[in-house]
């Protein structure tokens, strides 16, 4: 069914903009309520800007701004000269900068908290993991013997933050990658040298007048993204598992049907899981759980949105709500009384859908306030307080809920997380062998990474769960992180009877495993999880990571976190196939080197394939490639070939 929005231009049926079921229902609800959503919003903006989606449009100066015709009649060159590749160049580096940043940012939030728990000035936090922060200091070469766990933090800390300055010649986790891999980054002089200087380091060629050679700029995204993945990132998972534990298999359950009608209903949304993590504790505060009764709820229930969710979901099995298209959605149930925002993926719009609820949406990082939410600004000193004042909000708000109004979704569905790497060789006893052992079988043809958002320019989860499907029907074991882990999970293919969906060889190694095809990785910040497993892979095998039957894939990115992403994977050796069109298409040039060139320079690059199922058979035929490459044999591709609808009832 079709219908007008408001300036009379015509909507696309629900079915064709998200696939889930529950997303489905709840906007149809919208609509009915005349309540406008993203995808309302991304339809009044049709038609995009084409000099901007081709990425020719340049406002880096005030004699601009600038744009070159991609008919060539028009200007060729900008007020300055800059040509459409240098342009499109910068714009891309400028892309990958931000996410390195957002990242990295996250990252040093963690290692401040992190060193002021070390140091007793917090509250609400602890070293959890301590096993983990004594091999990671040991490969830090920081002293661990029989010393304290807050003095080796201390020393960790201070060696942690020296990464995010310009002092150094080479990132702390640069280490980890193989040798094959650091010899190239340095002849090709991508070595990152500290998070910040790189970062600060593309802001600065991209001024007019500095990097005017678009290849050059390029490389130096390489550089930047790298900071961010063997850097920033890396430090905020590492951290994170040292604070909160790392995480192991957990069970739990997926889609908004986790909202539960009798109960105080908290979403936590962004990335950061500093302060989720004590609002957790909060939530079982006795005395808060009292309050929840005495104001008429049988108790307080916690669910995750987006990349807060995964790092609780991967740690403690919170139940997790959705993935970045569901935060309005979620609204639209009446039966949630706070969203608990931190940074990062969260839409301005969510507090004027808001207004129309109960709903209080709360910010709690003075770097991230959004007009129309409270703001109970995040300090580490008081965290457990601060969690307890949170929790108390939403339970205030609960008498506000309109009964007549609260419509939830039928049928969580039951997915598994928590495979962080150490999770996974400790299933396969320790040592990658078992798992080499099987690629060079046959049984597993490679493994892929597939990460990355929703984006309402393709039909929600379609992009995530057909990949995946076609992937493991080719019995190809797939990682997943971000919001394509939370779509596959909605779809039912992250649990271990989801091995059915496989292929023979795959379906074998789970099943006498226990898990399922789809193993669940962790947030955005947790593909460096992906980047380390691969490192093992390549190390125990003594070749280069580019030399391994691996690929990544974002089939429905959005964010310039994923461009940075994409930069690091690619120049860590890995291919990558995005499902949406960058803003490159403006220059010849700069495609042909990303989807090209670069394969002669760094082993990988990208490609652009919008279709899931061409972009199932393009990764295939890569990894069979790289199998050849290895002196593997060939594995005839799969005849499964089972309609992904029905896999999430659509
Ligand atoms: Fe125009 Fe050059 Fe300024 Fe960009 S940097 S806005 S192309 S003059
Ligand atoms: S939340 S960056 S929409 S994966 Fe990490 Fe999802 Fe992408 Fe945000």
């Amino acid at each position: 069914m079709t219908a007008l929005d408001r300036d009379g231009r015509q909507r696309a049926a629900v079915a064709n903009l998200t696939m889930p079921a529950d997303a489905q229902e709840m906007l149809e609800l919208a609509r009915a309520e005349g309540i406008p959503t993203v995808w309302d919003r991304a339809l009044a903006q049709d038609p995009q800007c084409g000099y901007c989606s081709l990425g020719v449009s340049c406002r880096n100066c005030s004699m601009g701004p600038c744009r070159i015709d991609p008919f060539g009649v028009g200007p060729q060159v900008g007020v300055c000269g800059a040509t459409a590749d240098l342009i499109v160049a910068r714009n891309f580096g400028r892309a990958i900068a931000a996410g390195s940043s957002s990242h990295s940012d996250h990252g040093r939030d963690i290692l401040e908290v992190f060193e002021q728990t070390a140091k007793g000035e917090t509250s609400g936090y602890r070293i959890t993991d301590e096993a983990k922060l004594r091999r990671l200091a040991e490969e830090w070469n920081i002293e661990t013997g029989d010393r304290p766990a807050d003095e080796i933090a201390q020393d960790l800390a201070e060696a942690m933050f020296k990464d995010y300055g310009s002092q150094k010649s080479e990132l702390g986790f640069v280490a980890r990658a193989p040798d094959q891999r650091r010899a190239l980054w340095q002849r090709l002089q991508l070595t990152p040298r500290g998070i910040d200087r790189e970062n600060v380091e593309m802001l600065h060629r991209t001024h007019m007048g500095v990097d005017s050679d678009y290849a050059n700029v390029l490389l130096h995204g390489l550089r930047t993204g790298l900071a961010d993945g063997w850097g920033g990132s890396m430090i905020a998972t590492e951290l994170s598992d040292v604070m909160f534990g790392t995480p192991s298999p957990v069970m739990s359950t997926v889609n908004l049907g986790v909202l539960k009608a009798t109960h105080v209903n908290v979403a936590l949304h962004g990335h950061n899981p500093l302060l989720s993590d004590v609002i957790v504790q909060a939530a079982a505060d006795p005395e808060l759980i009292a309050l929840a009764r005495e104001k008429g709820a049988e108790g307080i229930n916690l669910v995750g949105l987006c990349c807060t969710g995964n790092e609780l979901l991967m740690r403690k099995g919170v139940p997790m709500a959705g993935n970045h298209l569901m935060q309005e959605l979620i609204i639209m149930t009446g039966a949630l009384e706070a969203m608990v925002v931190d940074y990062q993926c969260i839409m301005p719009a969510v507090t004027e859908i808001a207004r129309c609820f109960h709903t209080q949406v709360i910010s709690t990082a003075d770097k991230a306030k959004f007009p129309g939410a409270v703001h109970i600004s995040f300090d580490p000193a008081e965290g457990l307080a601060i969690g307890r004042e949170i929790v108390k909000r939403a339970i205030e708000a609960y008498p506000n809920r309109n009964p007549a109004r609260v419509r939830i979704p039928d049928g969580p569905v039951p997915m598994m997380a928590g495979f962080s790497v150490e999770a996974i060789l400790g299933a396969l006893g320790g040592t990658p062998q078992p798992l080499v052992d099987a690629i060079a079988a046959g049984s597993i043809r490679g493994a892929v990474g597939v990460v990355g958002c929703n984006n309402p320019k393709i039909t929600q989860d379609y992009g995530h769960v057909t990949l995946t499907r076609r992937l493991i029907e080719n019995d190809i074991l797939v990682l997943v992180t971000g919001c394509a882990a939370v779509a596959n999970g909605k779809a039912g293919q992250m649990v271990p009877d989801a091995a059915a969906m496989a292929g023979p060889g795959l379906r074998a190694v789970c099943e006498s495993l226990g898990i399922p095809p789809v193993l669940h990785m962790g947030s955005c910040v947790d593909n460096t999880r992906i980047l380390v497993l691969a490192a093992a892979l390549a190390k125990h095998l003594g070749v280069d990571i580019s030399q391994l039957p691996l690929a990544g894939a974002a089939p429905e990115w959005y964010s310039e976190k994923a461009v940075a992403i994409g930069a690091y994977v690619v120049a860590s050796g890995i291919t990558t196939v995005l499902g949406v069109q960058p803003p490159i298409f403006g220059s010849d040039k700069v495609v042909d080197l990303l989807a090209n060139g670069l394969e002669g320079v760094v082993g990988a690059k990208f490609a652009v394939e919008p279709d899931p199922e061409k972009a199932a058979i393009l990764i295939r035929r890569h990894l069979e490639e790289k199998r050849r490459g290895l002196g593997l044999p060939f594995i005839e591709p799969s005849t499964i070939n089972a309609p992904v609808a029905e896999a999430v009832g659509a």
